[in-house]
């Protein structure tokens, strides 16, 4: 669907202003889902004299932030906006509105919005007189910037698993051993991640052994704590874990019917809520795991292993996005691997960099999407 090739015609410059408009979305990362992040660049004469983002869900909108910055130099400037302005009247004012009061001649905008009230904004810009060219960005661009936002099977939540594995594509040191792959700078890194999820997921395997907390404790205080899921078919982790004495989002427990009902009576007494699934054999039947955390309101999903959880979501298809870090060392013949037994048609998927390899600190961070 590449229905924004013919709009792609835009100088080096303004190409350098759309950008700078989707690094200015982004950081609303984890204060503004499930709507959209949405960054602004007001350019007049080849100057920018206004920038602006999407801060906090319900508040101004990228527009209405940059109009502000740019004050009386929006009058017959060109604003670059990641999304199209929406024309509807939400919890703020329509941006179309905003923008013509301004002044603004030109809107060049990256993703069409889908919204069936907030879409539709350049339709009537246009009808007002004022140049529109968009949307630049195909609609794979678009997803890749706000995939939650544009993440439309409502069977599942958008769905990302983040793993750090050593060189030979470990883990863990041995099985059972809780073994610190990646470096602190990943751990930060991983912090900021989290609190632009609405889930946090571990198998109860890693929930046992590595017994985390899966809170956000970095940067960027998420707006709504995302809430901490250990899938644990069986009923095995005990009341004793971390996860629930440490005060966060909320826990619960993916489970089936292989569970007793004295340990689901236990997990609830800690604090817990508990979901109980299809399964056989007390492995959670994943697709109805992942229906009831959608249903429940999740919309966008961090699975943070461990290697059986992720390779079974992996093989079944489930997977929208990989966070990768890759340590630059060995963990030996021992080691748990990152991915046993990927198979399936979830297996045969292609991958495709969804943004630059970075290097933070010592590790490799590779971000990467499911083509298709
Ligand atoms: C824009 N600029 O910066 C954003 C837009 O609930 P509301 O009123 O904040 O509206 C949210 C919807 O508006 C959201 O779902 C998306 O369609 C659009 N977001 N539009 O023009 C922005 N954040
Ligand atoms: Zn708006």
């Amino acid at each position: 669907m590449d229905e924004a090739l013919t709009d792609r015609e835009l100088t080096d410059r303004e190409w350098a202003h759309v950008e700078r408009a989707l690094v200015l979305a982004r950081r609303g990362w984890g204060r503004v889902h499930p709507n959209p992040m949405v960054g602004c660049v007001i350019v007049r004469d080849g100057r920018v004299v206004g920038e602006g983002w999407h801060r906090e869900w319900g508040g101004p909108h990228a527009e209405v932030m940059a109009l502000a910055d740019a004050g009386a130099a929006a009058r017959g400037a060109t604003a670059f906006v990641s999304l199209e302005p929406c024309r509807h009247t939400g919890k703020t004012g329509a941006c179309t509105h905003a923008l013509m009061e301004a002044g603004v001649a030109r809107v060049v905008f990256g993703a069409a919005d889908p919204g069936e009230a907030s879409g539709g904004g350049a339709r009537v810009l246009r009808e007002a007189g004022v140049e529109v060219t968009g949307p630049v960005l195909s609609s794979g661009e678009a997803r890749r910037e706000n995939p939650p936002f544009f993440h439309t099977d409502e069977t599942r939540p958008w769905t990302a698993l983040k793993l750090a594995l050593s060189l030979d594509g470990g883990i863990a040191a041995a099985p059972g051993q809780r073994t610190s792959v990646s470096g602190p700078e990943v751990d930060r890194r991983v912090q900021e991640l989290r609190a632009g999820f609405d889930a946090i997921m571990v198998g109860a395997r890693t929930a046992r052994v590595d017994d985390p907390r899966l809170t956000v404790r970095g940067p960027i205080p998420p707006r709504v704590p995302p809430r901490r899921v250990v899938v644990d078919g069986r009923g095995t982790l005990g009341p004793g874990a971390r996860l629930l004495a440490e005060e966060g989002g909320a826990v619960q427990f993916v489970t089936t019917a292989a569970a007793e009902a004295g340990w689901k009576r236990k997990m609830e007494a800690a604090g817990a809520q508990v979901l109980t699934v299809e399964g056989a054999d007390g492995q959670v039947d994943l697709p109805g795991a992942l229906q009831a955390l959608r249903s429940g309101g999740v919309g966008a999903l961090l699975c943070e292993g461990g290697g059986v959880l992720g390779s079974a979501l992996l093989s079944e298809g489930l997977v929208d996005r990989l966070y990768l870090a890759v340590a630059p060392r060995f963990l030996g013949p021992d080691a748990v691997p990152a991915f046993p037994r990927v198979s399936g048609p979830g297996g045969e998927a292609d991958w495709e960099m969804a943004a630059e390899p970075e290097r933070v600190g010592a590790d490799l961070w590779l971000t990467l999407d499911r083509e298709g």
